[in-house]
């Protein structure tokens, strides 16, 4: 009955093709030339993938003392999230980064230094910020939740050869809606977390991947991000974002040792390209 469920899950999720990065072909994008400025090559094709093997490291504090940084680096393509550094926790995290997912609150808070920090430099950038459910996107250009628009445009113009996408709100939203079909309680109306996002993009354009203490290990604790002093258990469970029910839907469909789960926070799953429904 699990195989079934989980079978049953991932083809629905391939299914979907929920991946959809803004194009500057719709209003109020087109409009403003934003046709000249995202990439010309849709991201599954100026990546250098499909990749075999690719890792998704979450950001939870309970990633500090695994060692995992070599088992992490060996993967072709490394997922990390917002402003999680690997300087300082390679032994932990690895070194290695291929993608960044980020939300907009990154590209728009003065505090992150989104233009000048090298974090966000000589890889792949992912971003994206809500929107409305409805779908209108000249009201998500006039009052999104952070402004990413202002950063987006610099970034274009001073890196164009970089990689980066802002992915376009109706991912997000067809992917809260497949949570919530999924999902027997009422989840919470707020966009899923980067940490969701990223593993969905991630079977996109991946053959195989390990996600790494999305779902918490032996280690699981309060303390919020492996890289800052931080404590808030709501940061593993979820207080804005539908955290929880992610998890819960991400271990529904993965495949894993109860000991590496336990170990690593190590569970493992197939890239659509391999599902076959
Ligand atoms: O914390 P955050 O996420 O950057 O973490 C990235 C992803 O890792 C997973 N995670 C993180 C911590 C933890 N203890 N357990 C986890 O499983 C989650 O899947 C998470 O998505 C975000 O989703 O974008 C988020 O961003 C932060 C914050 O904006 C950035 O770190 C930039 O500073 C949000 N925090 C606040 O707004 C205060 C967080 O809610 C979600």
């Amino acid at each position: 009955k699990t195989q079934r469920d989980k079978k049953n899950l991932l083809c629905q999720l391939k299914q979907h093709e929920l991946l959809r990065t803004l194009t500057g072909s719709e209003e109020p994008f087109a409009s403003l030339g934003w046709q000249k400025l995202v990439p010309h090559q849709p991201l599954e094709e100026a990546i250098s993938g499909p990749y075999r093997t690719c890792a998704v490291v979450s950001s939870a504090g309970a990633i500090l003392n695994s060692s995992l940084g070599r088992e992490i680096d060996s993967h072709d393509a490394v997922l990390r999230f917002n402003a999680a550094p690997t300087e300082g926790y390679e032994n932990d995290v690895g070194s290695k980064t291929t993608i960044r997912v980020i939300n907009s609150q990154i590209m728009a808070d003065p505090l992150h230094r989104f233009a000048d920090s090298h974090l966000y430099e000589n890889i792949t950038l992912v971003a994206w910020d809500p929107g409305p459910y409805s779908g209108n996107l000249e009201k998500w250009y006039k009052s999104p939740d952070h402004d990413l628009f202002t950063a987006y445009i610099e970034h274009r113009k001073r890196s164009p050869s970089q990689h980066f996408y802002i992915l376009h709100p109706a991912f997000l939203w067809n992917l809260w809606d497949i949570l919530q079909s999924n999902t027997e309680e009422n989840v919470h109306p707020n966009p899923p977390s980067s940490g969701f996002i990223g593993i969905i993009l991630m079977m996109s354009i991946c053959e195989n991947l390990d996600v790494y203490e999305f779902i918490p290990s032996k280690r699981h604790t309060t303390l919020c991000h492996y890289y800052e002093q931080y404590h808030d258990f709501a940061c593993t469970l979820g207080a804005y974002h539908p955290l929880f029910y992610e998890k819960l839907l991400i271990r529904r469909m993965s495949t894993f040792s109860l000991d590496e789960l336990k170990t690593k926070g190590k569970v493992t799953l197939p890239g659509f390209s391999q599902i076959k429904c």
